[in-house]
């Protein structure tokens, strides 16, 4: 029988992608986000390859997240691989001039979100054990701060370190976490980051060669299909444009 993959934010970007990677290699499917317009389309373009399952939620709503696991039909009630995709990045401003509602829905997406969903599906991970995966979109912004990074950053950082946190509870289950941390990758993305700004958008990829969705369904096929025992805990991916500063000094 096929696998099964629960993928968060499939609607686009990196989610949308892993839904074709994996349809590609005949896994049974459970695509969620909130446009259940994308669900209905990505549903149609995948279903002559594998079994689909699309659920219209949003994780910041628990009673929501635990309601379709607990309601998930077979065969997608056996899930093997939970890639945690669903999360945004709100603003750029510093710090000082940000906006308290835009921190908050970054919290309450991209870490209350994702603890609610990695929580509901535990026990079906458990029950299967070897060879199952929990993959965890990060982001460098986990790793490197950056101004306007703010609450972006601190986000991805606890994603990290929730993962290598499971992991210590997981030992002896059988069940993987890897976190997988992008750099500079073009999706909608900086869209929502901007509020819809297109010159911002066509501004920072221009001539970045940045990564690609399609580059990140292919890694978390990867991570998802290494031998059972092997575990990546951690992975930066950055395309090769890009790199680092050096630190900045103000002086009196
Ligand atoms: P996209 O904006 O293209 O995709 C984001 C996905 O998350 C959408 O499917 C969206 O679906 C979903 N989502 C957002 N909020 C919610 C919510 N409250 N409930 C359910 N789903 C939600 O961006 P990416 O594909 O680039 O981003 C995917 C992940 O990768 C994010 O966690 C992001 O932080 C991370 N990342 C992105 C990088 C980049 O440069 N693009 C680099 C490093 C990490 P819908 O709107 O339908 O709910
Ligand atoms: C997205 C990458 O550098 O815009 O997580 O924060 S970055």
């Amino acid at each position: 029988m096929p696998h099964t993959a629960f993928i968060t934010g499939a609607t686009s970007g990196f989610g949308r992608a892993c839904a074709h990677r994996f349809a590609d290699a005949g896994w049974n499917l459970v695509l969620s986000g909130r446009r259940s317009d994308r669900l209905q389309e990505i549903q149609d373009a995948l279903q002559a390859r594998c079994a689909v399952h699309t659920i219209s939620l949003d994780v910041r709503d628990t009673a929501a997240v635990q309601d379709a696991v607990a309601s998930l039909p077979q065969p997608f009630s056996e899930v093997h691989v939970l890639v945690n995709n669903a999360g945004l990045a709100l603003g750029t401003a510093p710090a000082q001039h940000s906006d308290l509602e835009q921190w908050h829905r970054m919290i309450d997406t991209n870490i209350k979100g994702l603890t609610t969903v990695t929580h509901a599906l535990l026990p079906t991970l458990v029950a299967r054990g070897r060879g199952t995966s929990i993959i965890n979109i990060g982001s460098v912004a986990g790793h490197w701060p950056y101004p306007g990074g703010n609450v972006y950053c601190g986000s991805k950082a606890f994603v990290e370190q929730f993962s290598l946190a499971l992991r210590s509870d997981l030992q002896g289950s059988g069940v993987r976490v890897s976190c997988l941390a992008p750099g500079l990758s073009e999706s909608e993305f900086t869209l929502v980051r901007t509020g819809g700004d297109q010159a911002a958008y066509d501004a920072l990829y221009a001539g970045a060669d940045p990564i690609q969705p399609q580059d990140i369904a292919d890694t978390v096929f990867w991570l998802a299909t290494l031998p059972a025992h092997l575990n990546v805990n951690s992975l930066e991916l950055m395309p090769v444009s890009q790199s680092w500063s050096p630190f900045t000094i103000s002086r009196r």
